[in-house]
């Protein structure tokens, strides 16, 4: 394996969450409605025992005493994101007392050694713009642009890493091809259309980022789930099925990020299956200005294909699914609380791809976990959650990113999924991810045992291999 076992100066040790994940004070000071709102005083069933996004983590009153827990932990760094329906209710008017929040919130966090990396966008629209048709509608291109440089002028004195978008394939592929996220429609050509918009609207945040930061030496990325594509086989079939995944899943976002256009591979594909969106002639530029600092990745495990059933096949394509079909691996080890698969391997895996294809451009992972249901069964008589299968998946991960390191990859640090155990979309509470227990009667955090690991690994900078 890795010869070395000391992570590089300067690492980041962190974790991760969202704001519409963790925040709470759903209609508090001024906020308006995301989708999630919405949704939920729609169909409260659809989400896991009816817990909907009102009963989050409680971050915006207990943000001075998380700060606090990051430091004790060791943490040097935390990503988290603003509410667009927060600072901007109506999409247009300053909301002052999220400023204050934010503000306070940012401060709290470095006064404690921690550094903020801030997202924009996970996965919660403001209801106001899905009514106007969300992605869909070009407007939401420059309506972004406007937050974005709302919230660059508001908090770039304090943050100096920004993010625009977390996993923007979820947001596609869960809403409008299938129906896990709002407005839970199936069409792949919209789905396109949302996807195309949705890198338009990063380029043009990050063209606002340049403008307002100019040369201030900060940072602006993408947070991108990388999950890396095997085949079945090495046959020609199956080996054109990953490379039609790789393309959908992969390189649709990559590619713009990274080199400010999409592969000809990819448009030639939509040509063929009638699926282009509509391109304006300014695009090809501002798709151009789009090109990130960095790369968050997040990986929780691969993406495993085999070759179509060629009569199942629809000409022109209605879904990826024409492409590559889930292939279900034998061999693999499974996350018996959770239900994905665990493969630390597919960090070095996209480590190479990162550095042999995409020039080594600097990266963090910037989301990595283990979910458990029903956690409570692992707790000692003094409270404490036992998670040894979780110290167990970091360790092995972590382990992955030293050989990475050690080939020269550009990685420079990781973040677990979550700080404290956090609200998800449909799933609620039903898997718990953090290093602090949260209970959900009184909203304390309780530390689990992988909390005091890490905290170990942290201070000696070094794995035991
Ligand atoms: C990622 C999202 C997070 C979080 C995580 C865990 O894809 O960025 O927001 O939800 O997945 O997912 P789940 O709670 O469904 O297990």
């Amino acid at each position: 394996m890795t010869n070395t076992n000391i992570f590089p100066e300067g690492f980041l040790w962190g974790a991760a969450t969202s704001a519409p994940q963790s925040e709470g004070a759903q209609y508090a000071d001024g906020r308006t409605a995301s989708t999630w709102d919405v949704w939920y005083e729609k169909e409260p069933e659809r989400f896991y025992n009816q817990v909907g996004p009102q009963h989050t983590s409680y971050v915006y009153e207990r943000y001075p005493e998380d700060a606090q827990l990051m430091a004790d932990m060791g943490l040097n760094s935390f990503r988290t994101s603003i509410s667009w329906n927060r600072l901007l209710p109506d999409g247009q008017t300053l909301n002052q007392e999220a400023v204050a929040f934010y503000r306070d919130y940012f401060i709290q966090i470095k006064k404690n050694g921690v550094q903020p990396i801030i997202n924009l966008f996970h996965f919660d629209m403001p209801w106001w713009l899905m009514e106007k048709g969300g992605w869909e509608n070009r407007t939401s291109i420059e309506a972004f642009a406007f937050y974005a440089r709302t919230a660059f002028e508001q908090f770039g004195d304090l943050v100096d890493t920004w993010t625009t978008f977390n996993e923007p394939i979820v947001h596609v592929q869960c809403g409008y091809l299938g129906n896990d996220h709002w407005p839970q429609v199936y069409d792949f050509k919209r789905a396109i259309t949302v996807g195309y918009h949705t890198m338009l609207a990063h380029a043009a945040a990050v063209r606002e980022f340049r403008s307002v930061m100019e040369d201030s030496g900060k940072e602006i990325g993408i947070i991108l789930n990388l999950s890396p594509v095997y085949a079945k086989s090495d046959q020609s079939d199956d080996q054109k099925a990953k490379r039609y995944a790789e393309e959908w899943h992969i390189k649709s976002f990559l590619e713009p990020a990274v080199n400010g256009h999409y592969s000809p591979f990819l448009i030639e594909t939509l040509k063929e299956n009638n699926l282009l969106p509509k391109i304006e002639p300014e695009d090809a530029a501002l798709l151009l200005q789009g090109k990130v600092d960095f790369l968050g990745v997040n990986y929780y495990q691969p993406l495993r294909v085999q070759a179509v059933d060629k009569e199942k096949v629809n000409i022109p394509a209605k879904s990826p699914a024409d492409f590559s079909k889930a292939y279900d691996w034998p061999d693999k080890k499974m996350n018996p609380y959770r239900g994905w698969e665990i493969y630390p391997e597919g960090i070095y895996d996209i480590a190479m791809m990162i550095k042999n294809d995409y020039h080594n451009i600097p990266w963090y992972i910037s989301e990595n976990g283990m979910g458990v249901a029903d956690e409570e069964r692992f707790m000692d008589a003094e409270g404490i959650i036992q998670d040894d299968y979780r110290i167990e998946f970091i360790r092995d991960h972590l382990e992955q990113i030293l050989k990475a390191i050690e080939a020269e990859s550009s990685c420079y640090g990781y973040h677990l999924w979550t700080f404290v155990d956090c609200w998800s979309w449909l799933n609620a509470y039903k898997n718990r991810y953090g290093f602090y227990r949260l209970d959900l009667e009184t909203g304390n955090r309780i530390p689990k045992k992988s909390s005091f690991w890490l905290h170990g690994i942290i201070e000696e900078s070094k794995l035991d291999l």
